[in-house]
C-alpha cells in the first residue's frame, strides 16, 4: 500500500509530506520534483504569494545514495513567505523576541465557500485563522512533490501522466476527448493557461481579466490523461477497490474541486448507449492486448479496472473564494452583517489545480499499481508486471 500525510499551514515555517510504501530501489531525480513544483506555480491568475515562493522539496528521510530505501520518505517544502508571517503565525504560546513580519487580526469575517465558517463551528476557534491556514491550497504543494516521486514509479512500467486545461468560465476547448495524451504532452509548461487551444486560452485569459477587474474569481476544469497505464489496476469486485471510485476521491480532495469525470463523464447520460460504450476491434492496445477500441468515452476504466486506453480524469474546479470584491457576512465578534474578510488570493488556479490532478492520478495509480504486481523493491515489481504482460498476451487467441 502506498499512502502520504501531508503538514503544515500556508503562512507556517513549512509544509510536510510523509510517503510511505515506496518499494525500495526507485532512483529518485529531485530536480523533477522541483520541476512539478515550479509547474504548479504558474498559471495565468495567480497572485503575488506565487511571486514570493520557488517551492523546493527536500528529503529528509527514506532516501539514500539517489534511491528509496523502502522507509517512508519524508518531505520539507520550506514556505519563504514565513518570513512575513511570524508574527501572526509562531508555534509558541508568546511572540518570540526576533519574530519578523506583522501581527494580523485574527479573522472573523467567514468568507462564503471557503472552510471559514464550518471550520469555525465545529474546531471552537475563535480566529478563522487556524481553519483558513490548514484548508488553503498552498498544502497542494507537498502533494505536487509526493506525486512527483509517484510519477517516477508509474515511469518504471512506462507510464505517463499530463493535463491540460478545458475550460475558464464560458471558454471551453469544444471536445475535450479529442486531445491526445503526445499534444496535452506538447502544450509548454511557460503556456498561460495550458490549453491545448491557442484562441481558446486567449478567451480564457479574457475571463480572468474581466473577473480579476469586477474583484471576482473564475473556476473551471482540467482534464490529466496518463498514458501507458497497464491493464487490470483496480478492481470489479468491491466499491472501495474500483478504481474510478479511487481517483474520484483522491480529485475530490483537491480544494476547491466540486465534481470528477471519467473519460466522457456526467455527459454520458443524455445519449443512447450506442453512443457511450466503446466498441472492441482487433488491433493492438500494447505488447500484452491485441485489441483496440476506436473511441474512449469510458476513459480507460471499465467496471472499476484498467482496460489498457488512456485513463482521463476530469476536475471541475469552483472559483476561488476569496473574493477582492467580497460578497456579504456576518462578523461573528459583533453578529452585525458585515463583508467577507479579504485576504491576498488567486483569481483563477485552474492550471496549477491540473498539476495537483496529475499528481493526485499519481499517487491513486501508483498505489494500484503496487497492489497489482507487488514486491517490496522495483525490480520486483518491473518483473512481475513484465511475467503479467507476457502471460495476457499469451491468452489472446490469435497469440496462442
Ligand atoms: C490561498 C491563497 C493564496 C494562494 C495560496 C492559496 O495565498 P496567500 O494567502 O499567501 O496569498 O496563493 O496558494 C499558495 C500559497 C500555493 O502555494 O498554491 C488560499 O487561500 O487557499
Amino acid at each position: 500500500m502506498l499512502r502520504f500525510l501531508t503538514a503544515g499551514e500556508s503562512h507556517g515555517k513549512a509544509l510536510v509530506a510523509i510517503l510511505e510504501g515506496m518499494p525500495a530501489g526507485l532512483a529518485i531525480d529531485f530536480d523533477a520534483v522541483t520541476t512539478e513544483l515550479r509547474r504548479r506555480q504558474t498559471g495565468y491568475g495567480r497572485g503575488r504569494r506565487m511571486l514570493i515562493e520557488s517551492d523546493r522539496a527536500e528529503a529528509l528521510s527514506g532516501v539514500r545514495h539517489g534511491e528509496s530505501t523502502g522507509g517512508p520518505i519524508a518531505l520539507l517544502i520550506p514556505n519563504k513567505d514565513w518570513e512575513n508571517w511570524q508574527r501572526t503565525m509562531h508555534v509558541e504560546a508568546d511572540v518570540p523576541s526576533d519574530a519578523t513580519g506583522v501581527d494580523r487580526p485574527a479573522v472573523t469575517r467567514p468568507r462564503p465557500g471557503h472552510a471559514d465558517l464550518a471550520g469555525f463551528v465545529k474546531y471552537g476557534h475563535d480566529d478563522m485563522r487556524n481553519i483558513l491556514e490548514r484548508a488553503s491550497a498552498r498544502e497542494t504543494a507537498a502533494r505536487v512533490a509526493v506525486g512527483a516521486i509517484a510519477r517516477q514509479l508509474l515511469r518504471t512500467v512506462g507510464a505517463e501522466i499530463v493535463s491540460h486545461v478545458v475550460r475558464i468560465g464560458s471558454a471551453a476547448v469544444a471536445d475535450p476527448l479529442a486531445i491526445t495524451f503526445d499534444q496535452a504532452r506538447a502544450i509548454s509548461h511557460d503556456a498561460a493557461l495550458h490549453c491545448a487551444d491557442a484562441a481558446v486560452e486567449q478567451s480564457m485569459i479574457a475571463e480572468i481579466d474581466r473577473a480579476r477587474d469586477a474583484g471576482d474569481t473564475m473556476g473551471g476544469t482540467f482534464e490529466v490523461i496518463a498514458h501507458g497505464v497497464p491493464a487490470g489496476l483496480g478492481s470489479h469486485v468491491q466499491w472501495d477497490r474500483k478504481l474510478d471510485g479511487r481517483l474520484a476521491q483522491a480529485l475530490m480532495s483537491i480544494p476547491a474541486i466540486k465534481g470528477v469525470g471519467i473519460g466522457r463523464g456526467p455527459a454520458v447520460a443524455d445519449v443512447p448507449g450506442s453512443r457511450v460504450h466503446d466498441e472492441i476491434v482487433p488491433g493492438p492496445t500494447s505488447a500484452a492486448i491485441p485489441l483496440r477500441r476506436p473511441t474512449n468515452n469510458a476513459g480507460g476504466l471499465e467496471g472499476g479496472i484498467t482496460n489498457g486506453e488512456d485513463l482521463r480524469v476530469t476536475g471541475y474546479m469552483k472559483p476561488i473564494s476569496t473574493l477582492m470584491k467580497p460578497l456579504r457576512s456576518v462578523d461573528l465578534t459583533t453578529m452585525t452583517e458585515s463583508l467577507a474578510t479579504v485576504e491576498r488570493s488567486d483569481v483563477c488556479a485552474v492550471p496549477a489545480a491540473a498539476v495537483v490532478g496529475e499528481a493526485m492520478v499519481a499517487i491513486v495509480l501508483a498505489d494500484a499499481l503496487i497492489e497489482k504486481f507487488g514486491g517490496d523493491s522495483v525490480e520486483e515489481l518491473v518483473a512481475n508486471w513484465q511475467a503479467f504482460s507476457k502471460r495476457t498476451a499469451a491468452r489472446f487467441a490469435p497469440a496462442r
